[in-house]
This record gives C-alpha cells, structure tokens and sequence, in this order.
C-alpha cells in the first residue's frame, strides 16, 4: 500500500528499499530474504501501481548466475528495473557502520561488471525487446574508500552499460556528493558520451540545513531516492497505536484523535469500488 500512498502523492516512481522489505518481514537487511521472496513480494508492489518500481537488488544475491535469475524474474513481474550494488554477500545496510569504523569490503570491480553485463544479456536472450533498468550502485564513499575510487568505479560500471549510477554516501553532509558531481560534470564536459543518470539517496544528509536538494540538481544530479521515511513514519505511528491500545483496552482514544486511518479509508486505498463496480457489470476490476 506504500507504493499507491507514493503514486497518489505525485511521485514518479518507487523505490523497493532493502531496508523497508526486510523490515517489513521482520528479519535484517542482511539477505536475510531470499530473492525469489524479493522478486515475489516486489511483483504484488509493481501490480499495486502505474508507476516504475526500481527494486533493491542488493550485491545481487551471492553470485551472478543468481542476479540474473533475479533480473529476469523482476522483468517478468513488470518491474522497471533493479538497483545492484558493489557489495559483498551477505550485504550490510550502508547506514550500519563497522564498529571498528575501518573500511569496508567492496565486490570487485571488474567482477561487478561482469555481473552487469551478464545480467544485461540474460535479459535480453529472455525478451530481447526489454525496456529493463539496471542500476549500478557504488558503496564505494560510505565503505571508506574516498572519491578517486568511487569515480573509478562509477567510469567502469557506466561502460560496463549500467543504465544510471546510484553514488551512495552516508555523511552527514552533501560535500562528498557535490565533489563527487563536479567531478563528474567536468568529465562528462566535450559530449564525449551521453550522461549516466545520477541519483542520490540523500537519507543522512538531507536533514542537515546545508544540504540544499535543487542545487544537487543543478550540480547534475537526475533523481533523489527517499529511501526509508514511510517505512519510519510507520513504525512510530504503530508503536504510539499499539501502546495505547494496550494501555487503556480501549480504542476509544485512537479513533477519536484522528492518529489511525478509517476503515472508508483501508477500502479507497484497496480499491474496492472497483470490485463492486466490476461485480455489478460496469468496468473491470484491477
Ligand atoms: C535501502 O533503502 O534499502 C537502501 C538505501 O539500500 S540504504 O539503506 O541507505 O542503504
Ligand atoms: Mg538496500
């Protein structure tokens, strides 16, 4: 229901955030979820809406032959596209940082063009006119290792054919992102290729009043992935119904305080007028 709650607002796409499924399901953002259980759950996402879902793939589940089982799945089910990130396996969310704050493993460069690529042409023996999206992620700035990498692996994965780069970062501020940008422009200057899209999933910075979204914009960069706001503004909200519930044995205040949806509510965002409609011979139910 998140993903119709997005469409209904405006947005123009949705993201299928590792983070949200695992926690949804109550396990870590670990792999703990297979992904035949990603790609299934995902499915019922991407037939909620009419806008593109870009699912999380992770580091590709283990192995390549694996991501492109994957990706040819989430093609099947409608999907837009998959965002395949330059971790190892079993992942670790970007946000959970080492204890021994060292730098993280990443996969190997080539490696992950190879998984790219291999994908890519899984994809296209399957159903050779697919509009897929593959999404390359680099962790490289949060798992510590500094700009000049991250710029190495954002050049291979756009030649590896990755049809836009995620640039993670975890800092507290847009620094690293707007080096990142400049960079970026600068190279892409003399129209030597079409631009990659850029796209930033801003979670730790963007809270910070110096980061500034519409100049990130026009620094470059194409989209911006909010990431995990429903997923937390749905944690307190059930926790706060939970515990007053259990406190009074009454529902009495929630329903009154306006904190809880109605029921009329539940059923518009089901669309169980169209089902109604449908049963009385006038439209089609979806
Ligand atoms: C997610 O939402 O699952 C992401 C973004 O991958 S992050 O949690 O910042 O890694
Ligand atoms: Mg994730």
């Amino acid at each position: 229901m998140w993903a119709r709650i997005a469409e209904e607002k405006g947005f123009q796409g949705v993201w299928g955030s590792s983070l949200g499924l695992s926690t949804l399901m109550g396990v870590r953002d670990a792999n703990e979820l297979s992904w035949t259980e990603v790609a299934d759950m995902m499915g019922r996402v991407a037939d909620s809406v009419r806008i593109p879902v870009l699912v999380d793939g992770d580091s590709g589940h283990g192995h390549s032959k694996i991501a492109s089982q994957f990706v040819r799945r989430l093609n099947q089910r409608r999907i837009a596209g998959v965002c395949l990130e330059d971790r190892t396996f079993p992942k670790r969310n970007a946000l959970i940082k080492p204890a021994d704050g060292d730098r993280e493993a990443l996969a190997d460069a080539a490696e992950f063009c190879d998984m790219l690529q291999e994908c890519r042409e899984s994809l296209q023996q399957d159903d050779p006119g697919n509009h897929f999206q593959i999404v390359a992620r680099t962790d490289a700035l949060p798992a510590g290792w500094g700009l000049p990498e991250c710029i190495r692996r954002a050049r291979a994965y756009r030649d590896a054919g990755a049809d836009a780069l995620i640039i993670h970062s975890t800092e507290r501020t847009s620094d690293e992102v707007e080096a990142f940008l400049e960079e970026w422009v600068k190279e892409g200057e003399g129209g030597r290729r079409e631009p990659v899209p850029i796209v930033l999933i801003p979670t730790t910075y963007a809270e910070n009043e110096s980061t500034d979204i519409t100049r990130l914009f026009d620094m470059g960069a194409s989209c911006i992935i909010w990431a995990n706001y429903m997923l937390r503004s749905d944690i307190k909200a059930q926790q706060s119904t939970a515990e007053a519930i259990h406190a009074s044995q009454s529902v009495r205040r929630c329903e009154k305080d306006g904190s809880m949806a109605p029921l009329s509510e539940v059923f518009r965002l089901q669309r169980e007028q169209m089902l109604q409609d449908a049963q009385r011979g006038d439209g089609c139910a979806r």
